[in-house]
């Protein structure tokens, strides 16, 4: 069971998304725990602020550190510093998340997404509770929920029970370092294209050496630098 706390100004955003297919189910069997904590909630302002100007000037807001440290401070409450001893702050500057973090975090019993909005910040409060800095690409978005939401989707999957079985989280793009190999389904002709001869033969072995092939091929061809770690690997 891990359980997931996303702080957040845009809770419903994250609990919409994160609550569907897939994952909407592993919170109903059990599997995973999902929670959005509203950043606003905790601010102290009698206006319901949560941001403010930065010392020394400087375009648009800072998110203030009394709400963001008093809504992680509501969390370690209920579960425990021990617990709760992992803080992933999604930001831009970042480390690029990866599969293999993904494995890493997979086994923690609990995780605290912290999402970003305005200019960032106050740095105080980010070196008070953070432990990691997180980035999902070299791309910009508005804020750091969809983000939260891409790891956490990434996350889940490989949670043990959370998917069935033909949803496998193994034998697949990245888990053995390859892109996966092409497939076809009926008819066996559509459009004039003819599905390839080797998969009608029902020999396993030659379908099996197919696919691996063809993986191999497509790889090389599409990401030349997962191809060069995968030949790095073999040797
Ligand atoms: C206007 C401020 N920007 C100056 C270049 C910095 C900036 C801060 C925060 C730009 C975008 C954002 C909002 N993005 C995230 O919070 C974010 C993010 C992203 O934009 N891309 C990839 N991964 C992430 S994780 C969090």
């Amino acid at each position: 069971m891990l359980h997931f706390h996303i702080l957040t100004l845009f809770p419903e955003m994250v609990m919409q998304g994160l609550n569907t297919s897939i994952l909407g189910r592993a919170v109903k069997n059990g599997h995973i725990f999902i929670e959005a904590v509203n950043i606003r909630d905790y601010t102290l302002d009698k206006h319901g602020k949560v941001d403010d100007y930065p010392y020394g000037g400087g375009a648009g807001m800072l998110m203030q550190a009394q709400p963001v440290f008093d809504a992680y401070q509501s969390i370690v409450d209920r579960v425990g510093r021990e617990r709760a001893s992992r803080v992933i702050y999604l930001t831009p500057q970042g480390k690029t998340f990866c599969q293999e973090m993904a494995q890493e975090m997979a086994g923690e019993s609990d995780l605290i997404f912290l999402c970003g909005h305005y200019e960032g910040i106050d740095e105080r409060v980010l070196e008070e509770i953070v432990t990691d800095e997180v980035s999902i690409g070299d791309y910009v978005l508005t804020g750091g929920e969809l983000p939260a939401m891409v790891m956490a989707d990434a996350i889940a999957r490989l949670v043990p029970g959370v998917l069935h079985n033909g949803e496998s989280s193994q034998t697949e793009s990245f888990e053995d370092g390859l892109l996966e190999y092409p497939q076809y389904s009926r008819p066996e002709i559509w459009h004039e294209k003819r599905v390839p001869e080797i998969l009608l033969s029902g020999d396993h072995a030659k379908v099996d050496a197919w696919r691996r092939e063809q993986a191999l091929l497509r790889t090389k061809e599409r990401r030349p630098d997962l191809y060069e770690k995968y030949r790095e690997r073999q040797f």
